[in-house]
Formats: C-alpha cells, structure tokens, sequence
C-alpha cells in the first residue's frame, strides 16, 4: 500500500490555512443569531513541559464540532490563548535567575507550534496573553470595578499560608489541609489581603445553575461549594448579663434540648462575659486555637476541645439557665459564630458533651411518642434524623419539618429570632506575595487612605525586580522595589505607596473569553457590539478539574460584569462539556514516575497528526476515561492509509450501485447526527464501513466519494484537504457545504452487532442494516474492546453474521 504521505501534506495545508486566513472569524451581521456559534476550549497554562495527550482530546472535540458547524453555515468563532501567569515561570525564575516573562514566552511559543501542528481551525489573530500589559490592562480594570462596587475590600485576616510557596492562599486551593500546588501542610497567617465578595453572588450563583446545561456531577459541586443552609437565628439572653447571644441553627425544632452553648474562640462575646475565675483558662485556650487551620478544627474525628466560660445562656423556649462554652469546632466565619449544642442529636455536640459531661437530652423520636413512653433515659447513640417531638412541652409529637416552620413563627412573633439562610461560600482572598501576576492597582496614602489607580495610568506594569523570591514576610518581592513602590497620591498630589500584593491565577481566567471577542481593542475590553454578537459561549469543552475554581470565580465576574450592564448574559458558559482522562496503556494516570506519559509530539511525527486526532475521538465517548491503546492507533493510522489509497483510484461519474447509494446516505446520516452530538467515535465506526466499501471498487464513483472526504475533513483535516484537491478542487474543503442525506434512503436503521471472542461478548458496535460479512468482521478487529483480547494471539476463525454479530476465535 502506498504510504500515506502526511509529513508532507500536513505542513503544506496548515500553511495554506495560515495564509488563507481560512478559519477567521467576522461579525457578518447578517447571519441571525442562532447561526452563530461561540465554540471554547480551556485555553492551556503554557508549562515547560509542552502539552500532554489530555490537550488535544478536547482541541480535536470541539475542532471537529466547529468544522461541521462551518460546513453547515454556521458563523462560528473558535480562538486559542494562553493562560500564562502562575507559579512554575516564576519558580523557575527564582532557581535560575531568568525572567518569567522569558521563560513564558518562549513556552507560548513551543505551545503554538505544538497546537498548530494538530491543525486545529483556531482563528488565530484573536489569539490572547493574560501575563501581556495589553490583557492585563483590563484585568485591572474589572479589578477596578469590583472594587468602585464595595466588591473588592482590604482585610487583616488569618487566612491560609503555604509557608513552602511563602504565598497566601483561597480556600479552593486547599486540598485535605494541604497546598494544593505543592502538599505542604498549611498554617494559619494573619496578613492584610485583598478580598472579593463573591458572597454578595451566592444566591445567585447558586439560582443560575438551573438554566445551564452543564454536567450535573459540576453542577453539584458548585452546589455543594455554595452550600446554601437554611434555618433560623435565635437570641439568647445571658444570664446577669446586659448583652444578648445570637445563634445559628438549622435546627430550631430541636431548641428544647439544647444543653450548652458554644462561642468560637475569635467571637466578640467572650472577652465580656468570661468569668474573672475562668479567664486564665480562656486566654491559654484562644492562643492555642488561633495555631489551627478551619480544617483542623471542623475535623470530626478530631478529639473536641474547649473551656467554660463562667457564664449562663437562658434558653428562651423553658427559661433553663445552660453554660456557655467556648470551642474551636464553632468557626467565626459560619453563622453568627455561636451555637446552642444539641448533643442528642448534633454529632460534634454529642462528641463534646461526652468529653465534658455535659447532659444529653433526647427531643427527636424516631416514632410518633406513644402515651406513657419515657424519654428521659440517655441515648445510645446521637441521632440526625428527622422525626418527632419528645421533651418538648406543648410540642410534643410535632413532626420535625412542621415543628421547624412552627417554633420559627413563634420565635419571630416574640421578636427573639427569625428565619435564616446561610452559606458555606467564603469570600475569595484575592491577593498573592509573589512576582509573576497582575498587580493590584491601588495606591496607599496617608492622607486619602485606599485609593484606585486612575484607569487611564492602566496598564500598570510590573516593574523589573532583582531577586523574584517570595519575602516570606507576607510581602510580595514588589515591595523591595522602593522606586516602584513610592509613587504619589492621584487625588492629593502628596507622597503615598503602591500595594504590592499581586492577582492569583485565577484572574486572566475570569474573564479571557470576553477578550477574544476582541483582542486588539485598547478603548474598552471588548466592544459592545461584539459581545452581543457572540456572547454568551455556546460551547465550553474542557477538564472537570475546574468545577469549583475557574467556572465558579469566571461566572461570579461575569455576573459583576452584568450588572455593570457590561455582558448581556447573566451566564458565561451556557453549555459545558467536560472530557475523560486519557490513561496510560496500563489503565493509570499518566505520570512521569510510572514512566506511562505519552508525548503528542512523538505521535505526530510518527503516525501524522489526522491520525492523532481521529485516534483520539475513537478511543470512546469524549467523556469518559480511556486507556491510550498503541494498537488502536495503529488501526486508525491503516484506515487513513486505505483512505489515501482509494484517493489515488480514477473517479468515474457512474452514479454507483443502489446498495452503495442507500449505504452513502446512511453514513451522512448517522456521520451528521453522531458530530452534532459530539459521538465521534461512532462517527468514526461508520466512516470506517462506509470507506471500506469504497475502497474495493476498482473506480470509485465521484458522487459516493465527495461526501466521505468531506466528512472526513472535519476529522482529518489535512488529509481531507488533499484528497478535495485531488478531486480536482480548489479552495479549502472546510468552505464547502456538509454533504446532505435523503431520509428515505438512510432510513432502513442501524443494528446493533455484538462481538464476542471465543463465544463470550466482549463489546459490540452498531452497523448500517445490511453491512457485509468483511466490512463487519474489520470493525470488531478494530474495536479496543476487542484488542485487548486479541492482541499477540493468534486468531483462527472469525464468523460473522451480518445485522448480529461476529464471533473472533483466538488460540
Ligand atoms: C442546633 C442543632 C441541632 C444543629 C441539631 C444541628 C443539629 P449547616 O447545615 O452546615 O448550615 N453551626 C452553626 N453555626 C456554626 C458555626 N459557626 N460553627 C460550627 N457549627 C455551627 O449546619 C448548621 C448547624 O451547624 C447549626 O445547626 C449549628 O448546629 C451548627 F440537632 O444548631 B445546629
């Protein structure tokens, strides 16, 4: 067989392309809004490393998608950029003394030329920096905004501290108590911050999602993440004491047992009412709680700790006098910061009663009480359920849910509590002490306090440093630059100070896909009219990695933005598609230390990238997790090869025979629904029969053999093109119109066929109706379901049974 010659064809049309402009998208008013597309991948973090397999898995999806879309008179706009501020350009900085923004520019360009070897159908002039002055610009800008909003605040908290990254850090950022970057345990650190409100959003975050038609797994996560809680506050009066004591409790039904209370040690009460006798015991206890993280201290299985006040709360529903305690468990941040314990029916109550004696009263029963039966003796064990009311007056025998709604009306009637509704969301610590990010525009005066940076000194750029590693002081390397740092006041004129805080990685992100609408615009950050010509981004295609970082922070801006009447979407990304992992041959997460990475490069200088691609989408569903299989690669890799054979047949204008005709308009039929649906690799299967059968005839009839190069254009590009141009065509194939089926003709309906080896099933495909013997038997051979079973054996009958199935038998 003629070898397929991609190492020449794929430069030759991905200069073409380049040159042609061929994939650049305008704003041709006169396509209606539904014909236009926004189709966006996760633009890649520019690493040392280059790209991996994962990258071009979700590239080639939403290539291919955007090619049909084009084909089928879509305006589509599809671009490509780099996310490329972060922490490794900037390590790499400290260890060798070269400047990130060397570093990352020479790992962008080793990524652009890696991606464009793929040929992917990015319009490139609309490619974006989020490291460059010309993005960031207006990443100070939103900036700017959130902060003219009250969106952006300056705080002294204890926030989370990687003491190994010398850098503050989100909550999001912290997995398992660890720095999610590096796994160093994290401390606690009080340091001045930038902080933005993202809970001023929570409802609204949380309400949006339902119109969004995002996987539900990610859905969750951001629901859970939000963790909306509803319940009630109450007041507590505090026995011979003028201050009162607001609690939180989602819980009020349970108000009857409530034994003891709880402060959080940083809560403002318990400086007033420690008893003088309890004070010592206090002090030592607030300064061994202030060393833990809100991990360590919310950990269940962690032992309970805590102190007695010295002083009484009176529970409003009996008048019983309960002590009130002081307890890390009970977080400042949650809440109102205090609690009434319940440990009959609270696990971490339950768990702090028993390590200090304090009584336990049951008021849930799991039955309606009975008359005469005694709910006085002590539990077993702590129960959460829902049930009914025992112990509790007049109560008693309430259901949980009527009794909640009850005691909350009857507590707001006596104007000492009222409906509450809380959320486990945090606001976003938004600074970082590092070199490689966006600095915060603001200025520090003595006179005028906070003030913004006026928007027309915008970019404000990052000065050239000397050492970029981290003070470890809470001081970002900028703040050793005196002639950066001193700068004057904009409103008084008088001496005043830059902050030297930087944006965390997160920020280009928020917001890069409003700036591909229009990259090259420095009077606003993309023009109104752009953005309502495409926003909002029809597709979204990328890894579940980001289900609560990126696509939480990027749908909170973009919100921001929308009240600003900036976006006209409430939402940035309408639909969301999240890709599997692609695994090593072993089935395990391809890593360097188990030596299973496979290197796109390599691939595409041994196979082509046509093949890389349609390898890829063959695989299995874009979804789900799948192991790189060589063999499989190799199968796809022949196919190309057969395609390129059949192409240098002579072409006839015979119309070619019925079964062949009917045969064609089931395979764009099923091609054209399976690539509307992102189900590639049935696509592939039936590309796979169809070209088979093609490739027997001696010439190949011209009208059976221009739909399959087209279709396959959107798949293999670069083989595609030539075998348009070797059709006698000129101009991209990508420009013609998707091939069309008669719904007659494709009717008669797929089977299914199943494929054992050695008489067990092991995968199974669907097949036009009617498919031959041979052309059935290839595509089981070919399944990687099959391989696995088939692979250094030897196989010694294959029987195959056309529209049921096909039997393999291996020695
Ligand atoms: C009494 C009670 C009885 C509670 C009961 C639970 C069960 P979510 O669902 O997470 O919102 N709580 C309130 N504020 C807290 C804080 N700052 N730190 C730690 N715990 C706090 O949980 C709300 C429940 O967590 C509240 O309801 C309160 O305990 C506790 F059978 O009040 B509950």
């Amino acid at each position: 067989m003629a070898k397929y010659p991609f190492e020449t064809i794929e430069p030759k049309w991905q200069k073409f392309w380049e040159e042609n402009k061929t994939f650049r998208a305008a704003e041709d008013p006169a396509i209606p809004k539904d014909r236009r597309q926004y189709v966006l991948d996760m633009f890649p973090y520019p690493s040392a490393q280059g790209l991996h397999v994962g990258h071009p898995e979700g590239y080639t999806a939403t290539d291919i998608y955007c090619r049909y879309l084009r084909m089928n008179g879509y305006n589509v706009l599809h671009p490509m950029g780099f996310d490329a501020f972060g922490l490794p350009a900037e390590n790499y900085a400290i260890k060798t003394g070269t400047h990130p923004s060397v570093t990352t520019a020479e790992n962008i360009e080793k990524y652009r030329k890696q991606i464009k070897s793929l040929g992917f159908s990015y319009d490139w002039d609309r490619e974006v920096d989020t490291s460059s002055p010309e993005f960031y610009r207006w990443t100070q800008w939103i900036f700017l905004k959130l902060f003219e909003m009250g969106l952006a605040y300056e705080s002294d908290t204890p926030i989370n501290w990687c003491p190994s990254c010398k850098t503050g850090l989100a909550n999001e950022e912290v997995k398992d108590g660890a720095c999610e970057r590096c796994g160093t345990k994290v401390t606690r650190k009080r340091i001045r911050q930038w902080i933005l409100k993202i809970t001023a959003y929570a409802e609204r975050l949380l309400e949006d999602l339902d119109g969004l038609d995002w996987p539900e797994p990610v859905k969750l996560m951001q629901r859970n993440w939000i963790g909306r809680s509803e319940g009630a506050n109450v007041v507590f009066k505090i026995d011979g004491h003028p201050d009162e004591l607001e609690i939180y409790t989602t819980r009020p039904d349970t108000l009857f047992g409530a034994t003891y209370m709880v402060l959080a040690p940083e809560h403002p009460l318990v400086k007033k009412i420690t008893a003088p006798e309890q004070k010592a015991a206090v002090d030592a206890y607030l300064e061994e709680a202030a060393k833990k993280s809100d991990l360590e201290r919310t950990d269940l299985a962690k032992v309970k700790t805590g102190v007695f006040s010295g002083a009484y709360g009176i529970n409003p529903v009996n008048n019983t006098k309960i002590p009130i305690w002081i307890a890390d468990y009970v977080l400042i941040s949650y809440g109102t910061g205090a609690i009434m314990a319940v440990p009959a029916h609270d696990e971490r109550d339950w768990e702090f009663a028993k390590t200090f004696s304090l009584p336990i009263i049951q008021v849930v029963a799991s039955e309606p009480p009975a008359a005469g039966k005694d709910y006085s003796r002590e539990l077993a064990e702590c129960t959460a359920a829902d049930g009914w009311a025992v112990n509790s007056g007049q109560f008693d025998g309430t259901p949980t849910a009527e009794f909640k709604k009850k005691i909350t009306d009857w507590l707001e009637e006596k104007g000492i509590g009222k409906k509450a509704v809380n959320y486990k969301l945090r606001d976003w610590i938004f600074s970082r002490q590092r070199y490689w990010g966006e600095p915060i525009p603001i200025i520090h005066c003595p006179k005028d306090g906070i003030v913004a940076v006026p928007e027309d000194q915008l970019p404000l750029t990052l000065p050239e440093v000397s050492s970029y590693a981290p003070t470890g002081t809470g001081e970002s390397p900028l703040a050793g630059i005196d002639s950066w740092v001193n700068t004057t006041c904009p409103v008084c004129g008088g001496p005043a100070k830059r902050e030297t805080n930087t944006m965390p990685q997160w920020a280009g992100s928020c917001w890069y896909y409003l700036r591909y609408l229009d990259p090259h615009n420095d009077k606003a950050f993309a023009a109104q009219d752009k953005i309502d010509y495409w926003m909002p981004v029809d597709l979204y295609v990328g890894g579940t990695e980001h289900a609560v970082l990126h696509l939480l922070y990027s749908r909170f801006w973009h919100k921001v933005l929308y009240d600003l009447k900036l976006v006209n979407s409430k939402e940035p990304f309408q639909r969301l598609v999240n890709q599997g992992m692609i695994l090593g041959e072993d089935n395990q997460k391809m890593s360097k230390s188990r030596g299973n990475v496979i290197n796109p490069d390599d691939i595409v200088r041994e196979y082509g990238a046509d093949s890389m691609r349609m390898y890829e989408m063959f695989m299995g569903p874009l979804e789900v997790s799948k192991p790189w299989t060589t063999a499989g690669l190799v199968g796809v890799s022949r196919f190309l090869e057969r395609l390129w054979a059949a192409g240098e047949k002579p072409l006839t204008d015979e119309p070619g025979s019925n079964e062949l005709m009917k045969l064609m308009h089931k395979t764009i039929k099923k091609v054209t629904e399976d690539t509307a649906t992102l189900n590639f690799n049935t696509a592939i299967s039936a590309m796979m029969i169809y070209s088979n059968e093609l490739a027997k005839l001696p010439e190949i009839p011209r009208g059976l053999w221009e739909p399959m190069v087209q279709m396959l254009s959107a798949y293999a590009p670069h083989l595609g093109e030539e075998l348009w141009e070797k059709m006698g065509n000129t101009g991209s194939v990508s420009l013609s119109d998707w091939p069309a089926f008669d719904e007659e003709l494709a009717a008669d309906n797929e089977v299914t066929v199943v494929v054992q080896v050695n008489g067990k099933v092991r995968d199974k495909f669907t097949a036009a109706a009617g498919t031959p013997r041979e052309a059935l038997e290839k595509t089981a051979r070919a399944l990687p379901g099959i391989l696995k079973w088939t692979e250094g054996k030897e196989i010694a009958k294959v029987i195959a049974v056309p529209d049921k199935l096909v039997n393999i038998v291996v020695k």
